[in-house]
């Protein structure tokens, strides 16, 4: 099984602020952990801070992976492209936070994702991750 793990916007400052909310462990750290932990999996990752990257990363995922686990960070909330990108592929696309953001601020409540996505693991902090990889297993 072949898994793309794609991060958005500021996810490359995990680790480094905010710890409150997102943790203490920089992503480059926890995926290591993921790799050895799922090791039949064939696991790779990417993060962008950019939309139209995230979509042309997406639309070369197609065929590329069996899934691909999907945080999407803000643009979860605002990218009509994006979600556009997860229903023109057919790869299929779990949406994961790392926080709950349905106990956060009321623009965090609403996903261009999740209409598209096969399902959404929310909540459970960097673990929502492997939750994610386990699905697809
Ligand atoms: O909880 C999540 O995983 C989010 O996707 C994270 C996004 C946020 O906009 C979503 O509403 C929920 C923000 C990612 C920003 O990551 C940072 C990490 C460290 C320091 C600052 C930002």
């Amino acid at each position: 099984m072949k898994l793309l793990v794609l991060n958005g916007p500021n996810l490359n400052l995990l680790g480094t602020r905010e710890p409150g909310i997102y943790g203490s462990q920089t992503f480059e750290d926890y995926f290591k952990n993921l790799t050895k932990k799922f090791s039949g999996v064939a696991l790779s990752y990417k993060q962008s801070n950019h939309e139209g990257e995230l979509v042309t990363i997406i639309q070369q995922a197609d065929g590329m992976y069996d899934g691909i686990v999907l945080n999407a960070a803000a643009y979860t909330h605002t990218s009509v492209a994006i979600g556009d990108a997860i229903k023109a592929v057919g790869v299929p696309v779990v949406e994961v936070h790392i926080s709950n953001t349905f106990a956060r601020e009321a623009f965090r409540h609403h996903s261009f994702i999740s209409p598209n996505a096969k399902g959404v693991i929310l909540g459970f902090g960097l673990q929502s991750y492997d939750l994610a990889i386990q699905s697809f297993l």
